[in-house]
């Protein structure tokens, strides 16, 4: 898919296809390969930085409209100051995401992506030197919608986030297996409109995550009511503590990047062979 639609080259890394001709010369699938390893470079750089003021970084994935936003603006309201938030938007297009947490008083940064499909560590380094890292606990990066290339690209955060609204399906972790398996909480969202969708059973969406050898957290929560925010801020601190905990010992927390998710993009087929590449740039 990916390796066709081209939606590996983002506006963050194109860079690395210019002109001193330095991947130029291989084939499609070696580029695609350099890129993601200069992809994996800057997400460590990334986190490093992240690691050095203490910053909580939390990558947000579900397929478009399943509440991520609403999550995010729900969340801030709940805590009410008791955390420092900034947040970070990818969209494909518009800064609609970023207006709606800017409304409520956070900062945030909208990236959008013009055609790719998924965030990377180039496009949010981008935007880091506007973060004010020292004076924030938690950076929640909300990702494309899109309920598979987002879970192969590190950014250089701690934590994957997947929502799964009731809207579409108990059955999309068993559809959709690499998102979910990368994910270290599993959302339930929009749960007030159960009432009318008894077609859905979330014993039955924990079951599909179960099938992938998952023992994440399953969380029910309705940005609308309120119901389950509780025991998501539980979890979100009980990570911060845990985080800051690793970080008094010099260690830190590294998601579960989705070697599938990277077949997808072409990335790691059995049939092709890759060419030898070079040790990416200093980043
Ligand atoms: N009933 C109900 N509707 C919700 C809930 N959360 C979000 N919605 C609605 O679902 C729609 C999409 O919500 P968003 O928060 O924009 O979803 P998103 O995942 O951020 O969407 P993209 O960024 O476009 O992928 C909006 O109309 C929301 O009002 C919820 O808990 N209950
Ligand atoms: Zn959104
Ligand atoms: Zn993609």
């Amino acid at each position: 898919m990916c390796d066709t639609c081209g939606c590996n080259i983002t506006d963050g890394n194109r860079h690395l296809l210019r002109a001193d001709g330095s991947h130029a010369k291989v084939t499609a699938v070696s580029v695609l390969n350099k890129l993601l390893q200069h992809n994996d470079a800057q997400a460590e750089a990334n986190r490093a930085l992240f690691d050095r003021h203490g910053v909580l970084v939390i990558n947000l994935m579900s397929s478009p409209g399943s509440g991520k936003t609403s999550l995010l603006e729900a969340t801030i309201k709940a805590l009410n100051g008791a955390l420092r938030i900034a947040v970070i938007e990818g969209d494909l297009e518009t800064e609609n995401d970023a207006a709606r947490i800017r409304a409520l008083g956070v900062e945030a940064h909208q990236i959008t992506t013009g055609t790719a499909c998924h965030l990377d560590a180039h496009l949010v380094a981008n935007v880091l030197p506007k973060l004010d890292l020292e004076n924030i606990d938690v950076l929640f990066i909300e990702n494309v919608g899109n309920l598979v290339c987002p879970a192969s690209f590190d950014l250089g955060h701690h934590l994957n986030l997947t929502l799964l609204s009731v809207t579409e399906g108990d059955d999309k972790p068993a559809k959709y297996p690499v998102m979910f398996r990368a994910a270290d909480a599993m959302l339930v969202s929009k749960t007030d409109l159960l009432a009318v969708l008894d077609e859905f059973s979330p014993d039955k969406a924990e079951d599909c995550l179960r099938n992938l050898a998952s023992n994440a957290p399953v969380l029910r929560v309705s940005s609308k009511t309120g119901e389950g925010m509780r025991e998501w801020l539980d979890w979100l601190n009980r990570r911060l503590e845990h985080y800051r905990n690793l970080r008094r010992e010099n260690r830190s927390l590294s998601p579960a990047v989705q070697s599938e998710g990277r077949r997808l993009h072409g990335l790691a087929r059995p049939d092709v062979r890759f060419k030898p590449v070079s040790q990416p740039e200093t980043v």
